[in-house]
């Protein structure tokens, strides 16, 4: 089985001694390759659907009348996720996070708000500094955003602070129900983990699609250790420019 990933036109590709090559496609014969001296059968313009595509290729040669050499392959054919359809539904949206800073050190704000208004250049930070004032971020953290009802979820766009190159690990839950509570603690119960990016190297922008079909009203991110971190770098808290998601409300909620 192969993921061919998408719907459309494609080419097939054939290796063969033979002299020619038929080509089939769920039983239906596409036409007949004769050789070119290369070994290889090409198929231009392939028109796959979505399912399951039955490939058969039968070889004959001109030596050996009445023998065929026949190889199959089944791809399953996907729906292409069309995400430029839908619109970001994050965007204003109601926001918690497990702590914020508030103001960073350059005086900007740094309130969980600005991860979903967007603007690529307002960020979140969580807290910076303990009671007494010294550098100490901690993690995990998480920051969570409320659709407002059930959507369907079809991609999650995050930016990251990526100021000296640092990386997140970082994971995805989202729940249907569960109202999270504004305050420094774990994830709460309720939630469940749909996506999980640990040993990240990717700096910045990156994308996050949800492997499985996911509906939610809550989508959460926690923030699970940064690279630039350390016991002398406690300074380097977590810190996302703009959190955003593709989907469309779910049919029969409100
Ligand atoms: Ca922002």
């Amino acid at each position: 089985m192969f993921d061919f990933g998408e719907a459309g036109k494609t080419y097939t590709k054939v290796y063969s001694n033979c002299d020619n090559v038929e080509l089939f496609l769920n039983g239906a014969s596409l036409g007949m390759l004769a050789s070119k001296g290369t070994g290889v059968f090409i198929m231009e313009d392939v028109l796959l659907e979505v399912g399951q595509a039955d490939v058969k290729a039968v070889g004959t040669c001109a030596d050996e009348p009445g023998s065929q050499y026949i190889d199959t392959i089944t791809w399953k054919i996907i729906a292409s996720r069309q995400t430029d359809q839908y619109e970001n539904i994050v965007l204003h949206k109601p926001v918690y996070a497990s702590s914020e800073e508030g103001i960073g050190s350059d005086g900007a704000s740094t309130v969980a708000e600005n991860i979903v208004d967007g603007d690529e250049s307002s960020r979140w930070a969580a807290q910076t500094k303990n009671a007494a004032g010294e550098w100490d971020a901690k993690y995990p953290e998480w920051i969570c955003v409320d659709l407002g009802a059930v959507y369907n979820i079809a991609k999650i766009d995050l930016v990251f602070e990526s100021k000296a190159n640092r990386t997140y690990d970082y994971k995805i839950y989202t729940s249907l129900d569960t109202v999270p509570e504004e305050k420094q603690g774990p994830v709460p119960a309720g939630f469940t983990e749909v996506y999980a990016r640990i040993g990240n190297t990717e700096v910045g922008k990156q994308s996050a699609i949800t492997l499985e079909e996911t509906q939610a009203r809550y989508v959460l991110i926690e923030m699970l250790s940064c690279s630039a971190y350390s016991e002398v770098a406690k300074y380097v808290t977590a810190s996302i420019f703009e959190l955003s998601v593709a989907g469309e409300k779910a049919e029969g909620t409100e």
